[in-house]
């Protein structure tokens, strides 16, 4: 008998609920006419367990447990579908007229921006793009360069030593070298990198970033070298500059040549950026020295080549215009965001 008023209670209460649907007051009309705590019918169904003569009181005791329980779980349940859906159409819980947050945006640095546009430049003319080690031993370093024992760019002064033997590479021809080693020619390739030397001041940095190049086939000539450095040196600044090779010297090729550039800044007519000269070094280069290709197992009698190398930093500046080379390195975002 008193199991038959749960049933209906039951009944009752799932009607209600889905006729309340997504409503929440709906929803919490029906919480009160069932679970309200002074009034609910779970109250008078609970009181009525007292009236039932004994041995009804089991049967009905678990029905009206597993009664509770139904309509609280399904109560919760129904709750959090209203609470979501009345965020959802709730027209001020979203305010779409306040600025979104700020995603903070990257930006290249300057020197990594001017070693790419050089990648580029060569990888469209059949280069390769080569690394290397940064701590070197003396040979890659020095020796197989002709960079004889008493050379003064040997000096203390000018290379940091690391214990064992090694040294903080003091420019990116280690890498050449070693590729000439492992690898046959035809040779193509420029090495990118951070350099290391014992100096510091307004112009020098005590690491600094160059890129070097190198071409090693038969038949190379310093005219393949000259018409290389114009192709480059017009695609890097632009077809009007024009490029003037003087006569240098480096111990790793003979005969060696300092390459200029017609100042970008007043077009040869003498400024403070070229010191009123007209042209501005940017690089330097040559014909691999034979005894560089012995100590690195090329046949000088067969192959011949050229090399180069140029500061990158110093680009960048005269490029952007940076006046400080220590503010290329001070890590001040003040300066990188400008390339944003
Ligand atoms: C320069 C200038 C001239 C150079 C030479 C070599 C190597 F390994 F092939 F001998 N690598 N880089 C070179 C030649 C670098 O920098 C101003």
């Amino acid at each position: 008998m008193g199991t038959t008023r749960l049933d209906k209670v039951r009944a009752d209460f799932l009607t209600d609920l889905e006729q309340a649907g997504d409503d929440a007051e709906a929803v919490e009309k029906v919480r009160i006419k069932f679970a309200g705590r002074r009034s609910g019918l779970l109250l008078d169904l609970t009181a009525a367990l007292r009236e039932l003569p004994k041995e009804e009181k089991r049967d009905y005791g678990r029905a009206l447990n597993e009664l509770k329980t139904l309509i609280n779980t399904k109560l919760a349940e129904v709750k959090v579908q209203a609470n979501a859906a009345t965020v959802a159409t709730e027209p001020s819980s979203v305010d779409v007229t306040l600025p979104g947050t700020p995603v903070p945006r990257g930006a290249q640095h300057p020197v990594h921006i001017v070693r790419r546009r050089i990648e580029e430049i060569f990888l469209r003319m059949g280069y390769d793009v080569e690394a290397g080690p940064e701590a070197e031993d003396d040979w890659h370093n020095f020796e197989a360069l002709n960079i004889p024992p008493d050379h003064p760019a040997r000096d203390d002064q000018d290379t940091f030593y690391l214990p064992g033997g090694f040294l903080l590479r003091t420019h990116t021809s280690p890498v050449q070298a070693r590729v000439m080693e492992s690898r046959k020619p035809p040779i193509r390739i420029i090495v990118p990198g951070r350099v290391y030397r014992r100096d510091s001041d307004l112009r020098h940095s005590p690491m600094f970033h160059q890129i070097e190049g190198l071409l090693v086939d038969e038949g190379i000539t310093f005219g393949n070298l000259k018409a290389t450095l114009e192709t480059f040196l017009h695609a890097l600044f632009s077809d009007d500059v024009e490029v003037r090779l003087r006569p240098g010297y480096f111990p790793f090729t003979e005969p060696s040549a300092e390459v200029d550039i017609s100042c970008i800044f007043c077009d040869r007519k003498g400024c403070g950026v070229c010191s009123g000269s007209g042209w501005i070094e940017i690089l330097g280069s040559g014909m691999v020295d034979p005894r560089v290709f012995e100590a690195v197992g090329v046949d000088s009698e067969r192959y011949t080549g050229f090399a180069f190398g140029l500061g990158l930093d110093r680009i960048a500046m005269l490029v952007y215009g940076i006046p400080d080379l220590r503010q290329l390195f001070a890590g001040d975002q003040r300066l990188t965001r400008q390339f944003a």
